[in-house]
């Protein structure tokens, strides 16, 4: 007997479109959506979340809880003008908590908002040509590109992020409808909707990165598919394409875990959109909709084989898959912070945003600094894989304005920060995360300066050491293919896995559970002191604790 198919295939296939009762429910005087508007509003790039931090006192005076919205604008690329940076930040006061946050897949979160103001932050995102539609949902998410590969005079790479991003847009104009332009939608035809993904859209989540040849900032083996350009002295040629890889796992379903992408083969860049096209549809037409805890592509590989998966896919596509250019290697994760100059005559600056978060502080005013540079330059920014954000078209004079600007607003300069706090990644689990079982984002910085401590006192301060640490095993982060991957396992413990490589092509191995919040860095600490005295010449953390496998 097949299995019973999930309630959110129902309320997919339902949903007319993805509108189901949307326009009621916003409409309507509650602070809340109905649940099956929870589902179908993860596709307008909107999650249903309550705070967090005032639940317990709520429940316990009989209140209800506080209902906040969290939107996921969708930025292909990390791409942004400096007009539509601008909009963004009067944003986060307007509707938001204040603070603008950037993702570890080069989206903007906001996060605060209240139901009445979901249409005004559409609206107004629709008017600077942005939007959430397609942010979060069962469809192809924000497609990730390393930040230096848009960064150059060759703009194919910049364009086909564009081509992709567009190509798995779901095409119902429900979005604008609901949340923007009635009456612009109210006259769509419904024969004009038909897309890509069909009624009941993809079983799950789908993630698309192009990676840089030479370094892995994407995490391309984190991800659904990833695109390794492959170049001629014409410019880029191809993609080496890598398929199946995801973090996410679950306490509860041992039959859930994380694992790396493997390479699937060549393709050019013509037929590129149509090869990812295939292995989408591979994954919408085989993919398990009868349990989301099991719905990724992975899992299909996994089950079927790497082989049978193949052949699936080049049923698909019609053609035969070529095999890999060359082979895919890369040299470390770059965290593409400080100044650069990839385009002759043309500057760049990375700024580091601690775990993502763009605001003022008692440390730095970044909000406010940032603010003032886009009011004063034409530059374009890009949202960086690592939370942090790139301000590009700094021009030799301007330099100096750009310096003079983060400076007076206390904005660490790369060189002032060491490796550890370059690199480190949180996932923003409480106060706003529905799966948080503990903190991450809040505790980053308590836990970075204990590790600088140590890395100080032992004199390793100069060496790499890659830090992610999330609040639960759904591993948004990417703590898997960390060094230090520190994994929320209950209310006040974390798992601390330790291992993954430089470069993101080695899973992380679990080394210590339950590990009380206070103790997890003095967990590592003797690890890190043999490091500091047993690392072969230039040996990572990573390499090292795969050599001596202290969990063996
Ligand atoms: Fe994630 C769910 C935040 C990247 C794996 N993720 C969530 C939700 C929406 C919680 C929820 O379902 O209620 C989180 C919102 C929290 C909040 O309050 O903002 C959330 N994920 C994030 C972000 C903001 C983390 C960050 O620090 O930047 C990232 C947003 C990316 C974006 O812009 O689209 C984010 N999530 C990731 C990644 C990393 C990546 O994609 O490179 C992963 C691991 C890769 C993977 O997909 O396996 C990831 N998130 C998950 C999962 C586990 C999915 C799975 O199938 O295993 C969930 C849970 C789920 O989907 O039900 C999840
Ligand atoms: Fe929430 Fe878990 Fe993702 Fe952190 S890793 S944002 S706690 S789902």
């Amino acid at each position: 007997m097949s299995k019973a198919l999930t309630e959110v295939e129902g309320i997919k296939a339902e949903s007319h479109g993805l509108r189901g009762q949307l326009a009621t429910d916003l409409e309507a005087p509650t602070p809340n959506v109905s649940s099956s508007s929870e589902q179908l509003i993860k596709f307008h790039g909107i999650y249903a979340q309550d705070h967090r931090d005032v639940r317990r006192a709520r429940s316990l005076a009989h209140e209800p809880l506080e209902f906040i919205f969290m939107t996921r604008v969708v930025i292909p690329g990390g791409q942004l003008s400096a007009a539509q940076w601008l909009e963004l930040d009067r944003l986060a006061d307007d509707v938001a908590d204040g603070t603008m946050r950037l993702t570890t897949r080069q989206a903007v979160q906001f996060h605060g908002t209240y139901k009445g103001s979901l249409r005004e932050l559409a609206t107004r995102l629709d008017a600077v040509r942005l939007t959430s539609f397609g942010g979060c949902g069962d469809v192809v998410r924000n497609v990730v590109t390393c930040p230096h590969l848009q960064i150059s005079e060759d703009p194919v790479i910049a364009q086909f992020t564009r081509d992709l991003a567009l190509a798995f847009r779901p095409a119902t104009s429900a979005h604008w409808e609901i949340f923007v332009d009635g009456q612009r939608a109210a006259s769509a035809e419904e024969e004009s909707e038909k897309s890509f993904y069909g009624e009941t859209y993809l079983p799950r989540k789908f993630k698309v990165a192009i990676a840089n040849a030479h370094e892995n900032c994407v995490d391309a083996f984190a991800q659904d598919v990833a695109l390794i350009p492959t170049e001629t002295t014409d410019g880029v040629a191809g993609f080496n394409v890598i398929v199946g890889g995801g973090l996410g796992r679950n306490y509860a379903h041992e039959h859930t875990f994380s694992r790396l992408g493997d390479p699937l083969g060549f393709v050019s860049l013509e037929d590129s959109v149509s090869l990812v096209a295939a292995v989408v549809a591979t994954y919408r037409d085989l993919g398990d909709r009868t349990d989301r805890k099991r719905a990724r592509l992975k899992y299909v590989i996994h089950d079927i084989g790497f082989d049978a998966f193949r052949h699936e896919v080049e049923k698909r596509w019609g053609q035969s898959i070529a095999p890999l250019i060359g082979s895919i290697s890369f040299d470390g994760r770059h965290d593409h912070l400080g100044w650069s100059q990839i385009v002759e005559g043309v500057h760049s600056v990375g700024v580091r945003v601690s775990a993502g978060r763009v605001k003022d502080d008692e440390t730095s005013r970044t909000r406010t600094a940032l603010r003032q540079i886009a009011s004063a330059l034409p530059v374009t920014f890009f949202v960086t894989p690592q939370q942090d954000v790139i301000i590009h078209g700094i021009r030799e004079e301007e330099v100096p304005v750009v310096t003079e600007l983060l400076r007076t607003h206390g904005v660490a300069t790369a060189e002032s920060l060491l490796p550890v706090e370059r690199t480190a990644l949180a996932c923003p689990a409480l106060p706003t995360c529905g799966q948080a079982l503990t903190e991450a984002e809040r505790e980053l910085p308590g836990v970075l300066s204990q590790f600088v401590d140590i890395v100080t006192s032992h004199h390793i301060a100069h060496r790499d050491l890659v830090v992610r640490m999330t609040g639960c095993p759904n591993g948004c982060a990417r703590p898997a293919v960390a060094e230090v991957g520190i994994v929320g396992r209950t209310k006040s413990t974390y798992d601390i896995h330790i291992g993954g490589s430089p470069s993101g092509n080695r899973l992380a191995t679990l080394w210590r559970e339950k590990v009380p919040s206070a103790e997890v860095v003095a967990t590592v600490r003797p690890l890190l002191e043999r490091w500091a005295v047993e690392a072969l010449d230039g040996e990572s953390f990573g390499d090292f604790a795969e050599r001596v496998q202290p969990w063996a």
